[in-house]
């Protein structure tokens, strides 16, 4: 079994919904960040976004986690449209223990996870030993954090 991280991020409608729910379809959950109110990097003007990190402990390598994220962000309704524009929810492999990956459509360590604030917040809070303070003072987008997934209305 290995760990992974996964991204997560929604500003289109119920956005604590679709980041729970997204939660509870994952199996090998090991442990959720802290919901963070985050302002958006990148793209058109939108609203703000939830973010968390998911740590899962699973048998899956890093093709089998972005299939995963295929499937959540399917289940959200999410349509494809504006590239970096609003959407229900945007599921991403951040990184897995031991594995890197190259590819045209997928890079793991994600190439952004560094310069964005939204990642290395979070990410932080789960697996210090992967964030230091230089890259989390450096990175890019003001965050809040809300408190717990349950806890959010
Ligand atoms: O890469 C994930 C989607 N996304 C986000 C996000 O999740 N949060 C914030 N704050 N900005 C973003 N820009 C994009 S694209």
């Amino acid at each position: 079994m290995t760990r992974a991280f996964l991204g997560m991020g929604s500003n289109l409608g119920d956005r604590a919904r679709y980041l729970r729910d997204a939660v509870a379809a994952l199996d090998g959950v090991v442990a959720v960040s802290p919901v963070y109110e985050t302002e958006p990097v990148g793209g058109p003007e939108q609203g703000a976004f939830l973010n968390i990190v998911v740590e899962l402990d699973t048998d899956l390598d890093a093709r089998g986690l972005l299939a995963e994220c295929q499937r959540l962000e399917a289940a959200a309704e999410r349509v494809r449209e504006e590239r970096w524009g609003p959407r229900t929810l945007d599921v991403d492999v951040l990184w897995v223990d031991g594995e890197t990956v190259d590819a045209p459509d997928l890079v793991v360590p994600h190439p952004r996870m560094r310069l964005r604030r939204f990642v290395l917040a979070p990410l932080a809070d789960l697996a210090p030993d992967l964030v230091s303070d230089e890259d989390l003072e450096a990175a890019e987008g003001d965050v809040e954090r809300l408190g717990r997934l349950e806890d959010l209305s």
